[in-house]
């Protein structure tokens, strides 16, 4: 049986692929901040069943679909290639976009919306939290493979999806704007955050440094490293395939490092409102360590080795940045489901940057120590 969809969005987004079989089911999936996804289950004549992620994509966040699609499409291309090189399995290694039936990457729909559609990778698990060390550790070695993998990728023909995305000082800058605006009057109920970006200004231009001085190297990176962002086999639990592809531009190493231990390097929402359940978890932060490097196999160089811990506290302080600034702005970039929700998530990231800043040490002796094992020393 399949289901109407004639009138509807859906049905004209669908109506521009040449999907097998016909359409079951469309429900909305996933609990990504950015854009809105579709799990689509379509049935052929012999019953069997395929499935496919309908996304629309956030044109608020994404200016550009051309350029974006073109990352998307260049990017899996070239990785289809390598992980057949390498004698894995392409289909659950990669997504793997389809065209329009005019050969387009994306669809325009008649609100101007802007959709894609790509083969849903089953068998899967797709964690919130690091449910387990083990969980953890094996996202580590997707995202480092990811890296890996991307490293002979000419970096200089993808486009910068989101200017200066990960430009902390920028960051800094935005918020600072929308402090003085204050456009929503609720600067004055977050004063303590207000205090803490302030107190942090000179950590905000630690990494941009760095890359102005050439220390560290523009690599093709994900941007997007949270946990949720890779697929886990559901038998093994191994990490297969990197999704959210919408970030993969030239950046830095140290922020696909630290994006991940801001997400996962803890035991409790992004969200969490009981600020003693967020602690950042030393011994989480060593398996996502030792997974990362084995997963970019020795391609780091010694600076970037040094500032990953620094990864770990910009990507941390800068999120928390951005929930605060979204905040001061009316919440109009991150999705919410209730009132309150960016500040909470700005308050859990400043408590991990201050968990952070006490086992400082701690994190540089672990990155050192597990660099010195993989190599031998
Ligand atoms: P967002 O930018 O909104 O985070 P994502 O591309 O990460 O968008 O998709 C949102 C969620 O949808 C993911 O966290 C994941 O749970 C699910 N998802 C997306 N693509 C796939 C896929 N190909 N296979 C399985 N699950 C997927
Ligand atoms: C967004 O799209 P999603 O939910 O994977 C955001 C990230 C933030 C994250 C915070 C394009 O990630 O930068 O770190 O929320 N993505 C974009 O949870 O802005
Ligand atoms: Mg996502």
């Amino acid at each position: 049986m399949s289901i109407v969809l004639e009138g509807t969005i859906l049905g004209e987004v669908l109506g521009a692929y040449d999907y097998q079989g016909a359409v079951q089911d469309v429900v909305p999936f996933g609990e990504g901040h950015i854009n809105d996804t579709y799990l689509v289950t379509t049935e052929d004549e012999q019953g069997r069943t395929m499935q496919y992620t309908l996304q629309s994509i956030s044109t608020n966040a994404f200016k550009n679909p051309d350029q974006l699609m073109h990352n998307i499409m260049s990017v899996t291309e070239y990785l289809r290639e390598i992980v057949e090189k390498e004698g894995g399995n392409p289909a659950r290694e990669t997504l793997y976009m389809l065209r329009t039936r005019a050969g387009a990457p994306y669809v325009k729909d008649h609100k101007g919306g802007v959709w894609r559609m790509y083969l849903f990778v089953g068998d899967v698990i797709c964690l919130q939290r690091a449910e387990t060390p083990e969980l953890f550790y094996e996202s580590a070695r997707a995202f480092g493979r990811f890296q890996r993998r991307l490293s002979g990728f000419p970096a200089d023909t993808l486009y910068e999806t989101i200017a200066k995305f990960h430009d902390t000082e920028d960051r800094l800058a935005k918020f600072k704007a929308a402090l003085s605006e204050d456009r929503m009057g609720r600067a004055a109920e977050c004063g303590e955050e207000i205090a803490f970006v302030l107190a942090h200004e000179a950590d905000c231009g630690v990494a941009m440094s760095a890359l102005r001085e050439g220390k560290l190297p523009l690599r093709v990176t994900h941007n997007d490293t949270k946990l949720n962002n890779v697929l886990m086999d559901k038998e093994t639990g191994e990490g297969i395939c990197v999704i959210d592809l919408d970030t993969v531009m030239p950046g830095l190493s140290i922020n696909d490092f630290g994006d991940s231990i801001r997400f996962g390097a803890n035991h409790c929402e992004e969200d969490e409102k009981d600020l003693s359940k967020v602690q950042f978890d030393l011994p989480l932060f060593e398996i996502y360590t030792k997974g990362f490097l084995e997963g970019t196999g020795g391609t780091l160089t010694e600076t970037e080795l040094e500032y990953l811990p620094w990864g770990a506290k910009l990507m941390t302080l800068e999120c928390g940045m951005r929930f605060l600034t979204d905040y001061l702005e009316g919440d109009v970039y991150f999705k919410t489901n209730r009132p309150g929700q960016n500040l909470d998530r700005c308050r859990t990231q400043f408590k991990l940057v201050r968990d952070m800043e006490d086992c400082w040490e701690e994190m540089t002796a672990i990155v050192h120590k597990i660099d010195q094992e993989l190599k031998g020393k």
